[in-house]
C-alpha cells in the first residue's frame, strides 16, 4: 500500500493541558488538525519502527473517525502492531492496564474524560508512555513545539476503514491490528487485587449497589465485573451503555452533574452502595446511603484500610496527592509512618513516584483515586476498594467515614469552580493574587484565621528533578485551613477559575457541620483576597462541589 505524504500547515493551538490536548469536536473536525497532532507525537518518539501502540477511547462523537485515522498514520510512521479496543473503546485506566500487561510502546486514548460529548461537545487525546501513565511534560512539550512547525504528516493511501467490532487480527498495509476485548485485560488485574469470593457473597447476602456509568464508557467493565463476576443484580449498573453524547448529560460524577445518583441514594430504601464513573471511566465517586464521601477523604480512608485489601496486605511504600487534594491524607501517612507527596494537579505526576515504588495509592480532590497496579486514576478500582471494604468490615459507607473521622479528625473541604470567564479577566485575577503574596504571610483575616504562609506552588519531581512552576496560588493559615486558586487546564470555553478550600475539624464527633457553613469565613476571605466577583463579574460559583 502506497504511504502518501500529505502537506498541512501548523496550527497554533495545539498545547496539552492538564490531561492531554482538548478542544471543541469542531476544532478537531479541520481538516489536518488532528493529523498534526498525531504526526507532531510519532516525529518525537524515538525508534518507535516497529513498536506496539494500543489505541483507544471513551466512545463519545468522533471517536471511530479518530481511530480509523490514526490507523492509517501509525502503519505510515512504521508501527508494527496498533492493539485497538472493540468499537474502539477503551477506558483510561484499562489503556494503562493493556500497555503494561502487554508491555507495548506506548499508547493513544481518545478522550475528554468528564466533558459533554457529540458533535458540539468537546474531544480530546492524550498519549501515553511505556508505564502506561500520561507522557510527562517534557514530552508534552516537545509534541507542542513540533505542532508549531510541522508540514507534512504521513498517512496510507486506499487502506480501507478496519472492521473495529470484529475481535482479531486484521491488516492495514504491513501493520498488524489486533482488535481487542476492551475490558478482559482489566477484569483480570482487578481479580489479582481484590476479594472477589467477599465481595460476592456481600451481594449474595442481599446487599444492594447502584453504579452509575453515566452513559460512558465504564458501563462495559461495570457490568462485566459487578453483574458478571461479582453476581450483583441485573440493573445495579445503571446507564451502562456508552452514548456518543453521554445522554447529553455532563458525564462529570460529582454531586453537582450526578444528580440521579444522589437522588436514588437518599431514603431508607436506598441501596447500601452507590458509586459512579465519569467519561473515560477514570474518576469515582463513592456514595453511602444519605451520605456522600469527598475524593478527598475516600483516599484517606482507602489508605488508612489498604491492608484489609488482598492486593495492598503488604503496606502501603507512601501516599501522594495533589497539591489542592486536602490534607486528610497526610494525616494517615504520618500515622502508618510512611511519606506523603503533595504534586502538582494532573496524573502525570504520580508516575515518577509510582515507578520508583516510593508512592503505592495516590489522589486527586477531583474525584480521581489510584495505585501503583495502573499509572492512571481508575474509577472502578476506587469503587471495588471500597465494596472489598464493606464487604470485609461489614459496616456502612457512612460509618466506616465517622470512625476514620474519629481517629484522624475531619477536613472538611470544597471546591468552587468559576466557569466561563473570559481569560483576560482570569489572568489578571491571578496576576493580582501573586502580586499579593509578600505581604499576605501573617496577615489577620479575624474569625481567628492568621495566614502562616502564602505561596505560588512550585514542584521538584523528587525522583527525576523536573520542575514545574507557578501551579497555583495557596494560602495555609495557622490553624491548618487552606485556600488554593488555580486556572483549569482542562476547559474548552473561557477560563475556569478553581478556588479550593479546607478546614480542619480534630475533634468532629457530635457536631456535624454543612460543609459550605464550616468554610464560610474561609469562602468570604477567598473573595475578599482574589476579588473573584469583581473580577468575574459574577455572585456565585457555577459549580460547588
Ligand atoms: C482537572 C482536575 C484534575 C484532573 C484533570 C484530568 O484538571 O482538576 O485534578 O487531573 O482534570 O482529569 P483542571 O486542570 O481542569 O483542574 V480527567 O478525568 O479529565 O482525565
Ligand atoms: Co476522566
Amino acid at each position: 500500500m502506497k504511504i502518501l505524504t500529505i502537506a498541512t500547515r501548523a496550527f497554533s493551538d495545539q498545547r496539552p493541558g492538564t490531561s492531554g490536548l482538548r478542544k471543541k469536536v469542531t476544532v478537531f473536525q479541520q481538516a489536518h488538525y488532528l493529523e498534526n497532532f498525531v504526526q507532531s507525537l510519532f516525529d518525537i518518539l524515538p525508534e518507535h519502527a516497529g513498536q506496539t501502540l494500543v489505541v483507544g477511547g471513551d466512545g463519545r462523537y468522533h471517536n471511530r473517525s479518530a481511530v480509523q485515522t490514526i490507523l492509517r498514520m501509525a502503519a505510515a510512521n512504521g508501527f508494527g502492531k496498533v492493539l485497538v479496543g472493540c468499537g474502539g473503546l477503551l477506558s483510561t485506566p484499562a489503556v494503562s492496564a493493556v500497555i503494561r500487561r502487554r508491555a507495548a510502546y506506548g499508547g493513544i486514548i481518545l478522550s475528554a474524560s468528564h466533558n459533554p460529548g457529540g458533535p458540539d461537545g468537546d474531544f480530546g487525546i492524550k498519549y501515553n508512555i511505556g508505564n502506561g501513565g500520561p507522557a510527562p511534560e517534557k514530552i508534552t512539550e516537545a509534541i507542542y513545539a513540533r505542532t508549531r512547525t510541522i508540514s507534512e504528516y504521513h498517512s496510507l493511501a486506499d487502506a480501507a476503514d478496519i472492521d473495529l467490532d470484529t475481535l482479531g487480527r486484521q491488516h492495514i498495509g504491513e501493520m498488524e491490528v489486533d482488535v481487542i476485548d476492551p475490558v478482559a485485560d482489566y477484569a483480570e488485574l482487578m481479580q489479582e487485587l481484590f476479594d472477589f469470593d467477599a465481595m460476592r457473597a456481600w451481594f449474595a447476602a442481599g446487599k444492594r449497589m447502584r453504579f452509575d456509568a453515566m452513559s460512558a464508557v465504564g458501563g462495559p467493565y461495570a457490568k462485566t465485573i459487578l453483574e458478571g463476576l461479582l453476581g450483583a443484580p441485573v440493573g445495579t449498573v445503571v446507564n451502562g451503555e456508552p452514548l456518543e453524547d453521554f445522554g447529553g448529560h455532563h458525564p462529570d460524577p460529582n454531586p453537582a452533574h450526578a444528580t440521579e445518583l444522589i437522588a436514588a441514594m437518599s431514603g431508607a430504601q436506598a441501596p447500601d452502595f452507590g458509586a459512579a464513573s465519569d467519561g473515560d471511566a477514570d474518576r469515582n465517586m463513592i456514595v453511602g446511603r444519605d451520605f456522600v464521601v469527598t475524593p478527598s477523604d475516600s483516599l484517606a480512608v482507602l489508605a488508612a484500610n489498604a491492608t484489609r485489601v488482598p492486593g495492598y496486605r503488604a503496606g502501603l511504600a507512601g501516599i501522594a496527592r495533589s497539591m489542592p487534594t486536602s490534607c486528610a491524607a497526610d494525616a494517615v501517612a504520618k500515622a502508618l509512618g510512611i511519606p506523603c507527596y503533595e504534586t502538582p494537579t494532573g496524573w502525570k505526576f504520580f508516575g515518577t513516584l509510582l515507578d520508583a515504588g516510593r508512592a503505592t495509592l495516590c489522589g486527586e480532590e477531583s474525584y480521581g483515586t489510584g495505585s501503583n497496579h495502573v499509572r492512571e486514576k481508575d474509577g472502578l478500582w476506587a469503587v471495588l476498594f471500597w465494596l472489598n471494604l464493606l464487604a470485609v468490615s461489614g459496616e456502612s459507607v457512612e460509618a466506616l467515614v465517622r470512625a476514620h473521622w474519629a481517629r484522624f479528625g475531619r477536613h472538611y473541604y470544597s471546591r468552587h469552580d468559576w466557569e466561563g470567564v473570559p481569560s483576560e479577566r482570569a489572568d489578571a485575577l491571578m496576576t493580582g493574587l501573586r502580586a499579593q503574596l509578600p505581604s499576605l504571610a501573617g496577615r489577620e483575616f479575624g474569625h481567628g484565621l492568621r495566614v502562616a504562609q502564602a505561596d505560588d506552588f512550585a514542584y521538584t519531581d523528587p525522583v527525576d528533578g523536573a520542575v514545574s512552576t507557578s501551579q497555583g496560588v495557596r494560602l495555609r493559615f495557622t490553624d491548618g485551613s487552606r485556600i488554593v486558586f488555580r486556572l483549569s487546564g482542562t476547559g474548552t470555553e473561557g477560563a475556569t477559575l478553581r478556588v479550593y478550600l479546607e478546614r480542619y475539624e480534630p475533634d468532629p464527633t457530635g457536631h456535624d457541620q454543612p460543609t459550605q457553613e464550616a468554610l464560610a469565613a474561609l469562602i468570604e476571605i477567598a473573595d475578599r483576597v482574589a476579588g473573584i466577583r469583581q473580577h468575574t463579574g459574577m455572585e456565585v460559583a457555577g459549580v460547588i462541589t
